[in-house]
């Protein structure tokens, strides 16, 4: 397939795999990659040492291109964004803020930059500081998320920008695909579907709740922190949404309870496969997710299904 994002980035499909904590390592990276699609490592809070030791990993593992994701909420982003600059990495994926201080750095470093974004002021804001792309996110994707559903952001961002758009959020078919071309995108990024890909490290426990999920499977927390995550419902969940309920009305709310719940939760969930106290971030997607496959399967079927789709529904259109 050609489209704007497939010449961009040199790939074969335009199908990313979007950067998620712990379960984006080498392995998912690079069978991505290797697929003709685009494996994105993701840094979280890591070091730099941490993610060096990675990249050079994924080095070994594809020659094909690929993206590390700057997490701009992360402790060590700045550090992070100085390592990336005299890297071997080529391209770059933001998520969780705004890049726009970054960017002249990057683009200096003839880096290719695709900042996540969630709201047509910042996609704009994203265009005049010189990225190359933009990712626009709906709610319905899983872990850190915005306000407005991927259908009706994407067509108001693909109508303010020039740039190439990629969408993101609740796509997990090729009907996701294809609807996401037809409000504008030139390509997408899913995650949860991912979560289920053979070379994915999540733990078989993780796996086998998004595949089991259905439509309303998942919850959002963490609204009165301002930073809300959408993740798949557990008793952790349970317990968080009780607490902050209960603490939503107080004048000084005393978060450092919900601290003490959600630490360490994001490595029980995906090494441990503690699906009870761990956290699952997941998309509303994960009730359309429904078995193990190759990252190189899941491509092939989404992007052969997008194609079936159109042909048949364009149609009823024409
Ligand atoms: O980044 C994400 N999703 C993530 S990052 C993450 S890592 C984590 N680990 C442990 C605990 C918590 C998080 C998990 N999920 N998605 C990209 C994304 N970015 N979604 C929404 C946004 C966003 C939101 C507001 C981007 C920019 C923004 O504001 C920019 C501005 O200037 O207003």
């Amino acid at each position: 397939m050609k489209t704007p994002i497939t010449e961009l980035l040199n790939i074969d499909y335009p199908v990313i795999c979007g950067a998620m904590a712990n379960v984006s390592d080498p392995d998912l990276v690079a069978a991505v990659s290797n697929a003709g699609g685009l494996g994105v490592l993701a840094t979280g809070t890591f070091t730099v040492d941490e993610i060096k030791s990675r990249v050079e990993d994924i080095l070994t593992k594809t020659e094909k291109p690929f993206a590390v994701n700057v997490y701009l909420l992360s402790p060590h982003a700045d550090q992070v964004v100085d390592y990336l600059c005299q890297s071997e990495v080529k391209i770059i994926t933001t998520g969780a803020g705004n890049p726009g201080k970054y960017m002249d750095d990057l683009k200096e470093a003839g880096i290719i930059v695709m900042p996540v974004v969630a709201s047509v002021a910042h996609a704009k804001r994203m265009q005049r500081v010189g990225a190359h792309a933009v990712i626009v996110e709906g709610m319905e994707a899983g872990g850190h998320i915005g306000q407005s559903t991927t259908m009706t952001l994407l067509p108001q961002i693909t109508e303010a920008v020039d740039i190439p758009v990629v969408a993101a959020g609740g796509i997990a078919d090729g009907r996701g695909m294809a609807e996401s071309f037809m409000l504008g995108a030139t390509g997408i990024q899913m995650g949860t579907r991912f979560i289920v890909a053979k070379e994915s490290n999540a733990h078989p426990n993780f796996k086998k709740k998004v595949v089991k999920a259905n439509d309303i499977a998942t919850e959002i927390t963490g609204n009165i922190t301002g930073h809300p995550i959408r993740l798949l419902r557990n008793p952790l969940t349970r317990e968080y949404l009780k607490i902050e309920k209960s603490i939503t009305s107080a004048e000084e709310p005393d978060l450092s309870v919900l601290e003490d719940l959600t630490k360490g939760s994001l490595g029980r969930a995906v090494f441990d496969g503690d699906i009870k106290t761990g956290s699952m971030m997941a998309g509303q997607s994960a009730g359309l997710v429904k078995e193990e496959q190759t990252a190189s399967e899941i491509i092939e079927e989404v992007c052969a299904e997008a194609k079936d789709v159109y042909a048949n529904q364009a149609k009823y259109l024409g």
